[in-house]
């Protein structure tokens, strides 16, 4: 499994470097099993059993990979979480996963104390005052133990992944050691992966991107990752003109900021050998662009949290602009009809499906939501449509449910719209996304304001504010007299983004 995997990697390669921030210290990957054999013993002796659940809100840091990985090695639930939540956010996640522990960092405890004090399943909450601390130093004090026996039952859960549905609060979707494993040997796979490859990190490592195609990646690999801990296009740019690297991932957004920051010039970035685009749409412009600009054909790839990967374009071999690739080693995908789910032939638009050992296993403590998620025959619904070409190749049509992905975020609409309701002016709300070049789409809410009530655009945004992270807020707000809707009373989105998204 992937842990023993890594683990051979700390024990063949110990003085290698695995980990490193940049303007930072390495850590090695003999530093790396150290500080995480530490951590694991920390999370013991706080009493984490296996199938605990370990929530973390951190900034990208050291501490945050050493939390997940001790986690993960002792058999408990790693969920990570969002910096950008806000508290009403933070209560829900760590009430409704029964967090045993909750790590967070030492400058917003005077935000959490009242969130942790009266959570029935919560124990502990840990502060960390130094987020970007060095490998040697972390737990240092604390007696480095042998060894765990790493868990060894597919089966057992090691991530928890809130991800939000269309009708109702976000649902922890439960990864298993052995969906992390499948995942990640089929991407090693396919993509090639190399012990001599150096990974350019920049994304947020709180979602499955991050955290497991790249990070994971890179350490099953025995490669090194070079982190920054926040995107920069500038830094970014620079960085890949090194030479220095031969992996980079990225959402369409980075990939935009880059190809405008070269404005017209040339750059020969094709001694990368992988550049990957993923967790949106990568428009057309863009990926011609990247050849042209920067000698790089980017390969597009599909996934979602409750799978990892599950199409991508071919390391060698075509990559074709507007489609996200082939079936994985070890995917099966189809399309099928999204009322009847019969299979469609070739060319014909429906439901994707997808099935393999990478499928999540279910949404915690969500039996019905769960079973809503798969067909009758066991396939998982991705609520993504699209289409197969007779070559194989998929492409992706839009979406069965109501979704918004920004910046590679996804941001579901009844989330938004629940809190809009919360509003004193707000008699009734309709949120959608509106396409836009930087960030595939922006959140747009369109209200009818209560009789008589006075509200603005920013006041209400600073409403949002308080209770969702700052991407999800509506980016404009438009107040109607009606808003479309069909004989049962329907809200029509599709009318109301010809109407408003201009
Ligand atoms: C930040 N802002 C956003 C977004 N991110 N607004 C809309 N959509 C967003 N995604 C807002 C902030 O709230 C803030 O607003 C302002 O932009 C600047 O914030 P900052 O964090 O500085 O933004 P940024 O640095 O410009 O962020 C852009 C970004 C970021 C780097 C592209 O969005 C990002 O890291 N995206 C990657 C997301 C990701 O990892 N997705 C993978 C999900 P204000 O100033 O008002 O506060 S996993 C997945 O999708 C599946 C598995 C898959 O296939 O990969």
């Amino acid at each position: 499994m992937f842990l023993d995997t890594l683990a051979d990697h700390c024990r063949n390669q110990p003085d290698k470097v695995a980990l490193q921030f940049i303007g930072a210290q390495p850590v090695t990957y003999g530093e790396l099993a150290a500080a995480v054999n530490r951590t694991a013993d920390y999370l013991l002796a706080l009493g984490i059993q296996p199938g605990d659940r370990v929530a973390v809100q951190l900034p990208k840091c050291l501490p945050f990979i050493y939390f997940h990985l001790a986690a993960v090695q002792i058999g408990a639930i790693f969920l990570p979480l969002n910096p950008a939540y806000p508290s009403a956010e933070l209560r829900y996640f760590l009430a409704d996963s029964g967090a045993r522990l909750f790590v967070a960092d030492a400058a917003d405890q005077s935000r959490i104390d009242p969130i942790t004090d009266d959570l029935p399943e919560h124990r502990v909450t840990i502060s960390i005052d130094k987020p970007h601390d060095s490998g040697a130093n972390w737990l240092k004090d604390w007696p480095a133990r042998r060894d765990y026996p790493l868990p060894s039952d597919p089966d057992q859960t090691a991530m928890m992944l809130y991800t939000s549905g269309t009708t109702s609060r976000p649902k922890g979707a439960q990864i298993t050691h052995g969906n992390l494993t499948a995942n990640i040997a089929s991407l090693h796979e396919a993509w090639g992966w190399r012990l001599d490859d150096v990974l350019l990190h920049v994304l947020p490592v709180f979602h499955v991107h991050g955290l497991v195609v790249a990070l994971h990646g890179a350490l099953h690999a025995g490669a090194t990752a070079i982190l920054c801990p926040t995107f920069d296009a500038g830094t970014a740019l620079d960085l890949l003109c090194s030479g220095r690297f031969s992996v980079f991932m990225g959402v369409p957004t980075m990939h935009r900021r880059l190809y405008q920051l070269a404005a017209g010039r040339r750059f020969d970035l094709s001694h990368l050998r992988l550049m990957t685009s993923g967790s949106d749409r990568l428009p057309d412009d863009l990926f011609f662009g990247y050849q042209d600009t920067f000698k790089v054909t980017l390969l597009e790839r599909y996934g979602m949290t409750e799978t990892g990967m599950n199409l991508s374009n071919p390391l060698h071999g075509e990559r074709r602009v507007g489609a996200v690739g082939l079936p994985l080693p070890g995917v099966s995908a189809r399309i099928v009809d999204p009322d009847t789910e019969q299979p469609l032939p070739d060319g014909q638009i429906g439901e994707v499906q997808i099935n393999g050992p990478h499928v999540f296993k279910d949404y915690w403590r969500q039996p019905e939501k769960t079973a809503d998620a798969f067909s009758a025959d066991g396939w998982l619904r991705t609520g993504d449509m699209g289409l197969r070409e007779p070559d194989g190749y998929y492409t992706l049509k839009g979406r069965a449910k109501d979704l918004i992905i920004t910046g590679g975020l996804n941001v579901y609409p009844p989330e938004v719209e629940l809190v809009l309701m919360e509003h004193p002016a707000v008699a009734a709300c309709a949120v959608i996304g509106c396409p836009d070049d930087e960030w595939g789409e922006q959140v747009v809410a369109a209200i009818i304001p209560r009789d008589g009530a006075a509200a603005n655009e920013a006041d209400i945004c600073a409403f949002c504010r308080e209770g969702l992270a700052a991407y999800k807020v509506p980016r404009r707000v438009v107040f109607v007299e009606e808003l479309p809707a069909n004989a049962l009373g329907k809200i029509q989105k599709a009318k109301l983004r010809e109407e408003m998204c201009g």
